[in-house]
């Protein structure tokens, strides 16, 4: 397999300012703390709809996106309310459109699987696995066609990588070089079926072999071996090269959904990664290098906070109208798409 880190390292090995590693931390507590109070408010029949939380999983998140510039595009899926805050998504905004609220991102009538802020390069989530994988690639070809300097990164579970759409469209990257990076954020399951259950590969980055393009498997529940990663990748792909796939290996620590009691896990097995939760560990980094603790815990409280007012601001917002029920749905400059 074409290693990445050889082909491409560019990046020097270096330690992090203190700034940039206490953002890695704020990041995955920001996102921490929306999903625990997603929980909350779920619990209460106050959310409507399925709420698919990636708690343990937030290192891939603040990690990935910290690698991209606000040019650059993402694509998400179902479980990507992380990947949105780390991008930039405004969470007060994000919880409106959580609670099918008027002021939120899609005026209330998306919900936690619709998020998209195209200013922000967040291209979509989607409820459709492995949809957001093609997406990305005309993306990138739209940024190859016009010349411009964009990455986009589309970012998928270890199931949607069976989809026959990642291989078409990891395929067509490949032989067009196109500036696109295809980031596995490998879980384990696809609902309850273990990975390799139904993979005959250790990994997934060796599948990029097949479309000679470089490939990694990295610690997804460290946020700077995941930076690293992606930005070997983006700077690949923003210099020309083409695609490359990176495959992040976490847990999540919920059920697939909220409700989902995950009996298809052993105790074992959830304990074992519980051990490995990527703020917890972060935590311990970031004492090791000297940060003092006041820090940290002043940017719990920030986070608490910030959450805090995102559900005042979501549970103050009025509902949409039902007058606007077909508004937003379909797009009123294409007359094909207009109801008849
Ligand atoms: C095309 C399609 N097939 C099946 C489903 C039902 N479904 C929703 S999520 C999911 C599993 C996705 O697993 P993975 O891609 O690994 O992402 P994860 O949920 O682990 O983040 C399935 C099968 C769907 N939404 N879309």
């Amino acid at each position: 397999m074409k290693n990445i880190r050889k082909v491409v390292y560019k990046l020097k090995k270096q330690e992090y300012s203190k700034e940039m590693i206490l953002e890695f931390y704020e990041t995955m507590v920001k996102i921490r703390n929306f999903e625990v109070k997603l929980t909350e408010y779920f619990t209460k029949g106050m959310l409507y709809g399925n709420i698919h939380t990636s708690i343990g999983q937030e290192a891939v998140a603040a990690g990935a996106n910290k690698a991209l510039e606000k040019t650059d595009f993402i694509t998400t899926t179902h479980r990507g309310h992380g990947q949105l805050i780390a991008k930039g998504a405004d969470t007060k905004i994000m919880m409106a459109e959580l609670f099918g609220k008027k002021t939120g991102y899609c005026g209330g009538k998306g919900g936690s699987m619709h998020v998209a802020d195209v200013s922000l390069g967040i291209l979509g989530s989607n409820g459709i696995v492995g949809a957001g994988i093609p997406i990305a690639a005309g993306s990138a070809l739209a940024s190859k066609i016009r010349g411009t300097k964009e990455v986009t990164v589309a970012i998928f579970g270890d199931a949607a990588s069976n989809q026959g759409v990642f291989h078409e469209s990891v395929n067509m990257a490949a032989a067009w070089k196109l500036p696109a990076v295809f980031l596995i954020e490998n879980n384990n399951y696809g609902v309850s079926v273990n990975i390799h259950n139904v993979t005959n590969t250790e990994t997934l980055a060796v599948r990029a072999k097949a479309y000679d393009i470089p490939g990694e498997t990295v610690d997804g529940n460290d946020p700077i071996a995941v930076y690293e990663a992606v930005k070997k990748a983006v700077e690949y792909a923003r210099e020309g090269n083409g695609p490359s796939i990176v495959e992040c290996m976490t847990y999540r620590m919920r059920g697939h959904y909220e409700g989902d009691p995950a009996a298809y896990r052993s105790k074992e097995v959830t304990e074992e990664w519980a051990k490995k939760d990527p703020i917890d560990n972060f935590k311990k980094y970031l004492l090791s290098k000297g940060i003092d603790e006041k820090e940290i815990i002043s940017i719990d409280e920030e986070m608490e906070k910030e959450i805090e007012e995102a559900i005042k601001f979501a549970l103050d917002s009025p509902l949409p109208d039902p007058s606007e029920v077909t508004t937003d749905v379909y797009s009123s400059d294409n007359e094909r798409c207009v109801l008849r």
